[in-house]
């Protein structure tokens, strides 16, 4: 993509409300395209039933997805279980595996579940004012473990790219439950460690 006018320039993240003042494309992911990630599949499938809820949305400036570009916007991902399990993103490696993000919290409670092809796996917190920094070959899924949304602001090389796939076969090794109030760290029971290739 061409710009007209490619030319510094800046917007407000305004804090507490966590809100982006000037954004190009505005993301929806809902329930549906979540099938098979939550661990509860017969909670998933009557929450489904009732209604394909909205569960997060990325708020985004549009730059070429280039290497020297850098994508950058809003992740604000709302609050709820399925079954016993936080409301979270996809999650995803980058294509180009070398390619590293960064995260701001602005507003929320969570934690960013991670892990790389090798099965090393890392969970961290994120709280307004922290900074995650995740590092290049680590796939990354944000969890709403509060009552509110959970905003970051993300970013990463205009030429990450988003591999999906991957984790959609097996999800995260990871799975962040509820239990007795508070979250819990526990194993995914479908998880494998991936064949090298
Ligand atoms: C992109 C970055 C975020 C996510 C967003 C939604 O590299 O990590 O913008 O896209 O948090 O998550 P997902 O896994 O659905 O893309
Ligand atoms: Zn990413």
């Amino acid at each position: 993509m061409q710009h007209a006018k490619d030319v510094p320039f800046t917007f407000e993240v305004s804090v507490p409300e966590a809100t982006m003042s000037r954004y190009d494309n505005h993301l929806t992911r809902r329930l549906s395209s979540m099938k098979g990630q939550y661990a509860d599949r017969e909670a998933y499938a009557a929450m489904l039933e009732q209604e394909d809820m909205l569960l997060y949305e990325v708020y985004e400036t549009k730059r070429p997805e280039v290497a020297g570009e850098l994508l950058h916007g809003l992740s604000i991902l709302h609050p709820g279980k399925v079954g016993r399990e936080y409301f979270m993103t996809k999650g995803h490696f980058h294509t180009v595996l070398e390619t590293a993000e960064v995260y701001y919290c602005l507003k929320g409670e969570g934690m960013m579940v991670m892990e790389t092809p090798e099965g090393d796996w890392a969970v961290e917190e994120l709280r307004p004012g922290r900074v995650l920094y995740v590092p290049p070959r680590w796939a990354h899924r944000s969890v709403n473990t509060g009552t509110e949304d959970l905003v970051t602001f993300f970013v990463y090389p205009g030429h990450s790219g988003h591999d999906y796939g991957t984790i959609e076969t097996q999800g995260f090794c990871k799975l962040v439950i509820e239990e007795n109030g508070r979250p819990k760290i526990v194993d995914n029971p479908r998880w494998r460690p991936r064949e090298k290739t």
